[in-house]
């Protein structure tokens, strides 16, 4: 197994701040360079917990821009677009000035993100507890004064998003999955159908990348933003949308990361001695908890989403069917899915590179080596796989995949995404949250 030596060590840590630092533009972080000029939603988060190994106060300040952009009804929107640039679906698609809740002051995109921020916050409060002294006082005074803005962007995904109360978050397109194309939205997309009415477009992202296959086809991409225009004729109402938009999956990652941040949220609350709230959310926590285990398959051992508008769980072999390991629950599911995880139908397949968390597994059919969501390893996944684990006391198995998550990224490129199958870089360089995980990994 790969040992980062010292030399790999510092070189990795110095590149990787200096790829944040480039990509900083004072009070938040784009993405990436030129790919994606702009902030984020949970691409903020995992920049906030790589920043913090460095500047608590700077990683804070990056929760607090996120927080600049939310809704009146508590949803943290997926982008805020800060100044104009050339990527597409810019404000003008996005025509969010239809919206009342929309915030004051900055622009925004109307749909949602997985709700990591609120685990980012833990570890960054776990980080300046560590440093001690004016950090850590920082940090508490943060989380105090912040509570109920993450307490409301739970409550408005455990309301507006699950209206009936399946313990599934409900998402509006697949984009609100932050894995756009992935094989787990192929069926509901199966069902949307661009109206003859939908304005013209010219896509951009394919300007940044040399080979178009690497990204959603122009036919997904249609679908893409007939439900942008869906939620815009719905005046981002989310009943409103229900009533009449294409796309309405239960999320089982994005249930189980609200899980998880909910208990982190009432334990950090009641740490700080706050009252209000901390029941509430550790109520949600259980109950987006049952829903996520609920939705495991007993043959396969993965979870799975559920198309809300057919009433049928979708059976597709992506690393999202691990979301047990982010929300735990139940002992032996996770030694389970631990050991599927581990084993030759995932990180252990015989013909990976780096035995690091493939966003589909390599024995499925939906896999596909070079194409965004459909195979290729995010480090932000494997990351967050790997908090799981150690999270649910499976160290061993955690630092397994922060090795070969380190020997991936020892090039110090910082792609956004990799094929799994020869190590190629791929997307965009120097992504923001791919050197920020490497600092966590490193710290
Ligand atoms: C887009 C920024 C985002 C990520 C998403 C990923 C991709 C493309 O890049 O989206 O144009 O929004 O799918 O998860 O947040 O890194």
């Amino acid at each position: 197994m790969y040992q980062p030596t010292p030399n790999d060590i510092a070189l990795m840590a110095g590149r990787a701040g200096y790829v944040l630092k480039g990509n900083d533009r004072g009070r938040f972080t784009v993405a990436s360079p030129t790919l994606y000029p702009h902030m984020w939603s949970w691409d903020a988060g995992f920049v906030a917990l790589g920043i913090a190994t460095v500047s608590v106060p700077r990683a804070l300040d990056e929760l607090r821009t996120l927080l600049g952009g939310q809704w009146t009804t508590g949803m943290i929107p997926h982008i805020l677009f800060h100044s104009p640039s050339d990527y597409f679906p810019d404000p003008d698609r996005w025509r969010t000035q239809v919206a009342a809740a929309r915030p004051a002051g900055v622009l925004t995109s109307g749909i949602t993100q997985p709700p990591i921020h609120v685990i980012a916050l833990s570890r960054i409060l776990h980080d300046a507890r560590r440093k001690g002294g004016a950090d850590q006082e920082l940090a508490e005074a943060f989380v105090v004064e912040t509570f109920p803005r993450w307490l409301a962007w739970h409550r408005y995904l455990a309301t507006a998003r699950d209206p009936y109360a399946h313990g599934l978050v409900e998402i509006h397109h697949g984009w609100e999955s932050g894995m756009d194309d992935s094989p787990r939205w192929d069926a509901p997309y199966a069902q949307v159908h661009p109206g003859p009415d939908m304005p013209p477009f010219v896509r951009r992202d394919l300007a940044h990348v040399s080979d178009p296959s690497q990204r959603p086809s122009d036919g997904e991409y249609a679908k893409y933003l007939w439900l942008v225009e869906q939620k815009v004729r719905a005046r981002y109402d989310d009943a409103a949308y229900r009533a009449t938009g294409d796309f309405v999956v239960g999320d089982v990652l994005v249930s189980a990361l609200l899980a998880a941040a909910s208990d982190l949220l009432a334990d950090m609350g009641s740490e700080l001695g706050i009252v209000d709230g901390v029941e509430e959310s550790r109520a949600i926590a259980r109950r987006f908890r049952t829903g996520v285990l609920r939705s495991v398959d007993p043959g396969t051992g993965l979870a799975r989403d559920l198309d809300l508008r057919t009433g049928r769980y979708l059976d597709v072999d992506s690393a999202a069917g691990f979301a047990p390991l982010v929300c735990g629950g139940d002992e032996a599911l996770i030694r389970r899915q631990r050991d599927l995880l581990l084993g030759p139908r995932w990180c252990g397949h015989s013909r990976l590179r780096w035995p690091v968390v493939p966003s589909v597994s390599p024995a499925s059919p939906h896999f596909r080596e070079r194409t965004y969501w459909r195979g290729p390893q995010w480090p932000v996944l494997n990351w967050l796989m790997a908090w799981a684990l150690n999270r649910s006391g499976e160290q061993e198995a955690a630092n397994a995949l922060r090795l070969a998550g380190l020997a991936q990224l020892v090039e110090c490129d910082f792609a956004e995404y990799y094929q799994p199958i020869t190590g190629e870089q791929l997307g965009s360089r120097d992504q923001s949250w791919t050197a920020a995980i490497a600092l966590d990994f490193l710290a």
